[in-house]
């Protein structure tokens, strides 16, 4: 498959609390789009994006996956995330390889705890969003009240662009404020008609809404407006873009993932709202570092730039190896070459090159700036590292991912396994950077460090599914220590006198707790040189080894 333009592609994470219809939606968007020919669903297991067992097992997304589809003449790449509180460090790290960003709020339970804080991550790289108010099929789905919530969790203006049609069973269909046309669905089948007469007031108040915020963006626009002139339809979609992209407000559109509702409608908002990745440097240019003198350098995302990649994923294939999934900023990332990863220094060598649908790897012989692509068996790439041109190296800034916050003891099932353990532990760390794995000193155990207990359950599923691997899991030993809670003062007394020269030593010591947390630190108190100097370094040391032990 070839190549498309920087200006028509789209690269878009789809985010929110987990079951708010992320999967269901990426899946709607592949079918209407001509991408896969059988709509699936979380239910039955079978949706493009939730392919991994333990995703299937659990319905739940645990590690993102990567699909496209063609939409209008427009590449739209889409990240299916996973919205779970122990696995949104791997969204955080998706986040910083798109343009823009769908967030989905449900029409039932409105913003959650983790929606926010996805948002916030993707406040952090600037990326312009879109919400999709999503299962306004149910009951109790309320728009004004989603709309309401909106804007109080993410302190921006909400902008309807749409307006719903009924609700809870009756919802069918929406109003398009921009074309002031309403759109009906039948067993999945839109057409369009007039705008429903109940809902003739509110629908006018909206789009009323609408054209002054687009107004109110410039001044010429303003006037004509205040003259009482309308707004033409083309000066409507420039101000929602411009507005959009400039975060000025944020687009808010509505439907169901599952009855795909309004789905279509929303691939048409992500090309008019988001930005195409030649757009985007207006927002975040492409900046990074020459490894050799530290210096700043810029790329533009145009073919004709040397080549530079980011790998925003890695998944451990226990059949194809590596595979490490990047985003090509500028240049053409082609197959059968060599580059070199500039963060390491390692020159590698690219064999075939390949585009994700789900599972499913689509073969490329190039790809280009701003698109997504995967390739397998680098030697020495992993998740935050940058591929370069090998004459003319970048380096772009890894994204820092958070500590571990617990951890569990892990053991073989089988005696003897420990080896294999730790060597196919190593692999999946390669594809999770959340993951810690050592070994305690003193327990002589293994530890497994993770963001939760159901993150080291499905690290742990994952290790016996790819490489055969049985482990068990259990809270790990405490080594019981003492610590001083006040101060303290001590004497030491040394005295040999039995042949030879006498040797005497008369040592002080007082010691006092730090704040909780702040290590070690040693005082010498000896004044005037009262203590020959070389015999201050061995009380240190002495001191150091009883901490140890506790
Ligand atoms: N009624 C209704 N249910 C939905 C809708 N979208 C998703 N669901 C259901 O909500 C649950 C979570 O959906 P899923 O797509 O896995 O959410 P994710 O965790 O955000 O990926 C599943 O049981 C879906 O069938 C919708 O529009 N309407
Ligand atoms: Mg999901």
């Amino acid at each position: 498959m070839a190549a498309t333009e920087v200006d028509k592609i789209r690269n878009v994470a789809v985010i929110a609390h987990g079951g708010a219809g992320k999967t269901s939606l990426v899946e709607a968007m592949l079918f209407d789009s001509g991408s896969i020919d059988r709509l699936g669903n979380v239910e039955d297991g079978t949706t493009t994006t939730d392919y991994e067992l333990e995703d299937i097992t659990r319905k739940i997304t645990t590690s993102s996956s990567i699909a496209f589809c063609n939409w209008n003449g427009h590449r739209i790449n889409l990240i299916d995330t996973p919205g779970f509180i122990n696995f949104l460090e791997d969204t955080r790290g998706c986040l910083r390889a798109v343009d823009g960003a769908i967030v989905i709020v449900s029409a039932i339970s409105g913003v959650k705890a983790e929606t926010q804080k996805i948002w916030k991550y993707a406040s952090e790289f600037e990326i312009p969003r879109v919400v999709f108010i999503n299962k306004m099929d149910k009951d109790t789905a309320n728009f004004s009240r989603a709309l309401g919530e909106i804007e109080k969790a993410f302190e921006t203006e909400a902008l309807p662009l749409q307006v719903p049609i009924g609700s809870g069973d009756s919802f069918t269909g929406i109003v398009d404020l921009i074309k002031m046309k309403a759109v009906k669905f039948n067993n999945g089948k839109a057409e369009e008609s007039d705008i429903p007469a109940e809902i003739l007031p509110e629908v006018e108040e909206y789009r009323k809404n609408l054209v002054e915020k687009i107004a109110e963006s410039d001044d010429a626009l303003l006037e004509k407006y205040l003259e009482g002139g309308m707004l033409s339809d083309d000066e409507v979609i420039k101000g929602v873009r411009e507005g959009s992209l400039t975060k000025r407000f944020i687009p808010v559109t509505c439907g169901s993932a599952i009855r795909n509702i309004a789905v279509s409608e929303l691939l048409d908002t992500a090309l008019l709202c988001l930005p195409s990745p030649a757009e985007m440097v207006r927002i975040s240019p492409i900046r990074g570092k020459n490894p050799k003198d530290g210096k700043e350098i810029e790329r533009k995302p145009l073919k004709t730039e040397p080549l530079s990649a980011y790998v925003f994923k890695t998944i451990a294939d226990p059949y194809a190896g590596r595979l490490s999934i990047f985003r090509v900023y500028s240049g053409i990332f082609r197959a059968d070459s060599n580059i070199l990863n500039a963060t390491t220094g390692a020159k590698e060598r690219i064999g075939q090159v390949f585009y994700l649908m789900g599972k499913k790897q689509v073969s490329a012989q190039t790809i280009g700036p701003g698109e997504i692509g995967v390739v397998a068996k680098l030697k020495e790439t992993y998740t935050g590292d940058t591929l370069s041109d090998e004459s003319r190296p970048i380096v772009f800034e890894k994204v820092k991912f958070t500590d571990p916050i617990i951890s569990y003891a892990i053991a073989p099932k089988s005696k003897g396994d420990e080896d294999k353990v730790s060597t196919s532990l190593h692999r999946i760390l390669e594809e999770d950077p959340t993951l810690r794995f050592q070994r305690d000193e003193e327990t002589k155990e293994m530890l497994l460090s993770g963001m939760g207990q159901v993150h080291l359950e499905v690290t742990l599923e994952r290790l016996k599914r790819k490489f055969g691997v049985e482990v068990v899991m259990k809270t790990p030993k405490v080594p019981y220590k003492e610590t001083i809670k006040v101060l303290t003062k001590a004497q030491g007394r040394y005295k040999k006198q039995s042949g030879g020269r006498g040797q005497y030593g008369d040592c002080y010591i007082e010691i006092e707790p730090l704040p909780r947390g702040g290590g070690y630190e040693f005082a010498d108190k000896i004044v005037g040189g009262a203590i020959p100097r070389q015999y201050i370094p061995a009380v240190e040391k002495g001191i150091i080894e009883t901490m140890h032990e506790g």
